[in-house]
């Protein structure tokens, strides 16, 4: 059975152009209920851990450096079918192959900088919430 919670993150890029707004409206109004939200910076030693299993990816340096280059926004959202939902939501990872009207088609820079992340599975999204939020900041 699909769950019902994702993990995301509005990436630095999106922050540093002033989209936070912008992207939370999206979200709200695609009927997603924020559970848990916070901005933060990732150290490169925490943005290493998060995306450990990308490390032997050649990508995988720039990327460290790029989500910990500036503040995020980290949330827990809820919604029926929350994973594949949101990942609908935000469309595919290059953001050129992504649908018009989607979070990334509208505000993602580039495969590198794509504006925000959506967990893959319910597995990983229980893994990920859990990485940026105690149980008492979820409600
Ligand atoms: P997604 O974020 O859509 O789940 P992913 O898990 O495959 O994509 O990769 C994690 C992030 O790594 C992705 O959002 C952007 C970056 N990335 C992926 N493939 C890349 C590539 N070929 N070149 C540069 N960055 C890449
Ligand atoms: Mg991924």
């Amino acid at each position: 059975m699909a769950g019902n919670r994702t993990f995301t993150m509005i990436k630095p890029d999106a922050v540093a152009a002033g989209h936070i707004g912008a992207i939370l409206a999206q979200i709200n109004e695609a009927g997603f209920r924020i559970v848990a939200m916070k901005l933060t910076k990732l150290s490169q030693e925490k943005a290493g851990e998060f995306y450990e299993v990308h490390k032997e990816r050649p990508f995988y340096g720039e990327l460290v450096d790029f989500m910990s280059s500036g503040p995020i926004v980290a949330a827990i959202l809820e919604k029926d079918n929350a994973v594949a939902d949101f990942r609908t939501l935000i469309g595919a990872t290059n953001p050129a192959n992504a649908e018009p009207g989607t979070i990334r088609a509208r505000f993602a820079k580039s495969m590198g900088e794509n504006a925000v992340h959506g967990s893959d599975s319910d597995e990983n999204a229980a893994i990920e919430g859990a990485f940026h939020f105690a149980g008492t900041e979820q409600f």
